[in-house]
């Protein structure tokens, strides 16, 4: 196939791109590099020394002998080139990563708020827009996130996208229908992952597109068979306050000896899933499209849900590193049950890579490797929700270690 991998040099998406490649398809890049941009603005770097994209991809072409096509494009921004390439490129799907997703980058300010709505939202009506308006009948796999649903139950299992609604419509008579399952945000970054779905809705009812959203849960991990082929073609990894993930974060810290900076209590129960498989359903996604005029296909991506306090006492005691209950700096419970049907991926033929001690332990040692380069400054979460939790951040001690 033909698949371009829009977000292709973000920490998802080039091991995708590489994933794909090396499985014989024609895979081009587009991305804007904004990821890297946010990077110089926060003034923090991935935790492993990731090449600059033209490097990669001629790593990419020694060590494997396939070419990978790159086309710099904001797809938020400039929806004439992003037509004209469409036009001249014709892929068979689009994978969909062009978004920014970290939820504490969206929240630092007004600033902040209003890039994240308008790339995110702009970037996917953009590509709808351009695929309905060219009659191009690609598949368009978007990554969307568990987010959308919040993080509690209602008692039953969080279904694939869509909750069965039964209204009384006359005494004794009912009517039942599937609904998108009532969207529920914890971030502005979230917010935009909801406002995603509409759109994917209205263009697959109207437009006949076929799309399948991934709902994603916290990627953690970071290397894959293919970025594992050569020094170059390393993946990124983050771990500061703004866009490192809590368990490649706990791991890090773990590493360096910084305490596991558990958000309050910790009770939050999470969506995980590791980079190997990320990588996987979203070939398995491609490879069984949608049909035209289907709603759209949703799929749950994630193999495994744990309790942020068991994670950081696992971390602590694989490393030796203390766990601290630190101010959390966002607006969400502090505790929640979630329990989340994943059956799709799994009937494709996903094979969940789950939290095993000896991959864990390999994290650790990416990130003793490179410990020089961790920044100890920059690992807080200081970016708050509201201005009230802003002062309580203020007064508190960032790391405050507890007696566990
Ligand atoms: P990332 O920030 O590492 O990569 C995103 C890439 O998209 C970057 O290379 C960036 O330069 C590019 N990009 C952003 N806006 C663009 C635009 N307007 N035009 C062109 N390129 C643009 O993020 P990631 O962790 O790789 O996440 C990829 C996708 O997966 C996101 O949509 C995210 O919401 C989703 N997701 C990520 C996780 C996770 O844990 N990382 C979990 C669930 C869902
Ligand atoms: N947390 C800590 N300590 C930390 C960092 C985070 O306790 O040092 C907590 C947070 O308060 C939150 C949880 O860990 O309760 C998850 O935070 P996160 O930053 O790991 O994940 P999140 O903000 O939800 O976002 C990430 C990705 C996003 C993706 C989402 C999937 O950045 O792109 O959509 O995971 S999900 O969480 O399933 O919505």
């Amino acid at each position: 196939m033909r698949i371009a991998v829009l977000g292709g040099d973000g920490f998802v998406g080039w091991p995708t791109a590489l994933h794909l490649s090396a499985r014989g398809h024609e895979v081009t890049i587009v991305d804007n590099l904004s990821r890297r941009d946010i990077d110089a603005e926060l003034g923090v770097a991935s935790l492993t020394p990731i090449e600059p994209l033209a490097v990669r991809l001629r790593a990419w072409q020694e060590v494997s002998g396939r070419t990978i096509d790159f086309r710099l494009l904001d797809i938020a921004e400039d929806y004439g080139a992003l037509r004209s390439w469409l036009a001249q490129a014709r892929p068979d799907a689009l994978v969909h990563l062009a978004e920014q997703r970290a939820a504490p980058y969206s929240m630092k300010s007004a600033r902040h708020k209003r890039y994240t709505v308008g790339n995110n939202v702009n970037a996917t009506h953009n590509l709808l827009c351009a695929l309905a308006e060219l009659e191009l009948d690609a598949h368009l796999v978007h990554l969307g996130t568990m987010g959308v649903y919040g993080y509690g139950t209602v008692g039953a299992a969080i279904p694939e996208g869509y909750l069965p609604v039964s209204v009384e419509v006359a005494p004794g008579r009912s009517v039942t229908q599937e609904i998108l399952y009532p969207a529920n945000p914890g971030s502005v970054y979230h917010l935009t992952k909801c406002l995603d779905q509409l759109l994917l809705a209205y263009y697959a009812k109207n437009d006949k597109l076929r799309i399948t959203d991934l709902h994603q849960g916290i990627v953690w991990g970071t290397a894959t068979p293919e970025t594992e082929l050569d020094p170059r073609l390393v993946n990124r990894f983050d771990y500061d306050g703004d866009y490192g993930t809590v368990l490649n974060r706990f791991l890090v810290q773990g590493a360096i000896g910084y305490p596991l900076t558990v958000h309050g209590p910790g009770g939050q129960t999470r969506a995980f899933i590791h980079i190997r498989d990320s990588v996987r359903c979203i070939e398995l996604a491609l490879a069984s499209p949608p049909t035209r005029g289907a709603r759209v296909r949703i799929l749950n991506q994630l193999t495994e849900t744990h309790r942020l306090i068991d994670l950081a006492r696992l971390v602590s005691r694989l490393t030796g590193v203390p766990v601290a209950h630190v101010t959390n700096p966002r607006q969400e419970a502090a505790e929640n049950e979630l329990v989340a049907v994943n059956d799709t991926l799994l009937h494709l033929g996903l094979e969940p890579t789950t939290l095993a001690v000896g991959l864990l332990e390999e994290v650790v040692e990416v990130a003793r490797r490179w410990r020089d380069r961790v920044d100890r400054s920059r690992i807080p979460c200081l970016s708050a929700w509201t201005p009230e939790i802003a002062e309580r951040l203020r007064a508190a001690d960032p790391v405050a270690v507890a007696a566990e």
